[in-house]
């Protein structure tokens, strides 16, 4: 049950505790105390993104039974595979690939040359010392191969990796396929495929991927070797939404850095947001300091080429951190963070950009009401009425019932979401289980296999519902060492 605290571990205190803060910005220009609430936003489009971007979405998938539900149906046996049902992924079925060589393929038409498509797989194989492999192969009008691009599998658990590609001059079909070489004589299996078209910067949708990244803003705008580290994490991981703290120092001394690091991320279809935040910032008193962040983004976006520009301004603001009047005020202390979001977003208004915060999951809670410009709902509600789409840190690493309990601690956000046309991004973590505030919290424990199958089972869930804005993950911490970029595969599971 969502409904009671959690020792709930915030993105703002993580980070604190990651790499420590250098200060808060100094109080600056304050915006005017008396904006009033933008209704465009409030009615808000959450598919806004920058001006000259074309909004994006994933294509539908174009492989047929690619969950291997309908066992080898619509593919071609090219010998020795099968369906089983241990071990699947997803569903009750996969595809295994015995001993020998063998595999299976399907051929999609209608492909033109020049576009874009994004393969993603989940795969595994029960020695390592074999290779399942996960294909695409270009094929002209006449079935010849002009151009391949694989995915490949080691681990003896399922992995999930993902790989864009742009197909070549003259190609008329995709020949998707499964493969494994004789190698060691080891089984191959391989789960739910998806082959998807992509165009344009990925806009809020069911189809995110988003990844916070923190400390390492600052080696990936100065380092190329770092930022082709972080760029091929996120093709491999399948990000299409990078969540980027950025400090004054990244907007103005690494001002071009920033503006090519932004580029290169829209060149792959990633959407870029400024992440930027501090618990005393929802305060009355601190709420200038935070609008001068959003201020500062704007300014840069101001001096930017249109595939320079932040795509959103993100926030992680939990006022419920400040103790001492949270305990003492909750309403009161609600109440001054909603008129923060209401001063940014007016401030955010015909600026292209989306803007978004980061809310725990316990928000829904009963006790969790305020009556705010007169009407008294929950305070997730005035929320996600707010911002055109939310972060939930559905931080749980919990499994009962034959669900994991982050699917069903997200229900009541993303319903909502629905009702008022926002979308609700579901968020999990994988920092360390100490920085983090316990091992239920995160799953850095639980390694890969597990992180992959809550992400694939809050996806598939929520997948026809308006409110989902798709997965994220809680954050890249390849400085630290104790998060997403080195979280192994790991057989103790905990579902
Ligand atoms: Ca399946
Ligand atoms: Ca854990």
């Amino acid at each position: 049950m969502k409904k009671f605290m959690y020792a709930p571990l915030s993105l703002g205190m993580a980070f604190s505790l990651l790499f420590g803060l250098s200060g808060l910005p100094s109080n600056g220009h304050a915006a005017g105390n008396d904006l009033l609430l933008n209704p465009e936003i409030i009615s808000g489009s959450t598919d806004r993104t920058d001006s000259g971007s074309a909004v994006l979405n994933l294509g539908d998938n174009l492989i047929t039974n690619p969950g291997f539900e309908d066992n080898l149906a619509s593919w071609t046996n090219w010998g020795n595979t099968a369906a089983v049902t241990s071990p699947s992924f997803a569903g009750a079925k996969s595809a295994r690939i015995a001993s020998g060589e063998g595999g299976a393929g399907q051929i999609i038409s209608g492909i033109p040359s020049g576009k874009t498509y994004v393969l993603s797989g989940h795969g595994s194989v029960s020695a390592s010392t074999d290779t399942a492999i996960v294909g695409v192969d270009c094929l002209d009008a006449n079935n010849n191969v002009l151009a391949k691009n694989t995915l490949r599998f080691n681990q003896t658990l399922y992995e999930f990796k993902s790989t864009a590609f742009t197909t070549v001059p003259g190609t008329a079909k995709l020949q998707v396929y499964i493969y494994k070489n004789a190698d060691s004589g080891a089984n191959a299996f391989l789960d739910d495929l998806s082959l998807k078209a992509r165009s344009g910067v990925q806009a809020i949708n069911k189809d995110v991927k988003a990844m916070w990244v923190w400390q390492e803003t600052t080696s990936a705008l100065q380092d190329s070797a770092e930022r082709s580290t972080l760029f091929q994490f996120a093709q491999d991981k399948g990000v299409n939404v990078l969540l980027l703290y950025i400090n004054k120092t990244h907007l103005t001394t690494n001002n071009t850095q920033l503006k090519q690091f932004i580029s290169q991320a829209h060149a792959q279809g990633i959407r870029v947001e400024a992440v930027s935040g501090e618990k005393e910032w929802g305060l009355t008193d601190n709420h200038s300091i935070g609008l001068e962040r959003i201020t500062d983004v704007i300014t840069f976006n101001g001096s930017a080429a249109s595939s320079e520009k932040f795509d959103g301004v993100h926030q992680d603001i939990e006022v419920y951190l400040n103790k001492e009047k949270w305990e003492s005020n909750k309403t009161d202390v609600m109440k001054q963070a909603l008129a923060y979001i209401d001063k940014a977003t007016a401030l955010m208004s015909g600026t292209g950009m989306t803007y978004a915060q980061d809310i725990p999951r316990w928000y829904d809670g009963p006790e969790y009401t305020v009556t705010y410009n007169g009407v008294d709902k929950g305070f997730y509600k005035h929320l996600i009425d707010r911002l055109d789409w939310v972060g939930l840190m559905d931080y749980t690493d919990r499994y009962s019932d034959g669900q994991w309990q982050a699917v069903r601690d997200a229900q009541s956000e993303i319903d909502y979401a629905a009702q008022v046309g926002k979308k609700i991004t579901v968020g999990l973590e994988t920092i360390d289980p100490v920085t983090a505030g316990g091992d239920s919290i995160t799953f850095y424990e639980e390694g890969l296999d597990d992180l992959d199958r809550a992400l694939a089972a809050i996806k598939a869930h929520y997948d026809g519902n308006a409110g989902f804005g798709g997965v994220a993950v809680h954050s890249y911490g390849k400085q630290k060492g104790n998060a997403y970029y080195s979280l192994p595969v790991k057989a103790d599971n905990h579902y």
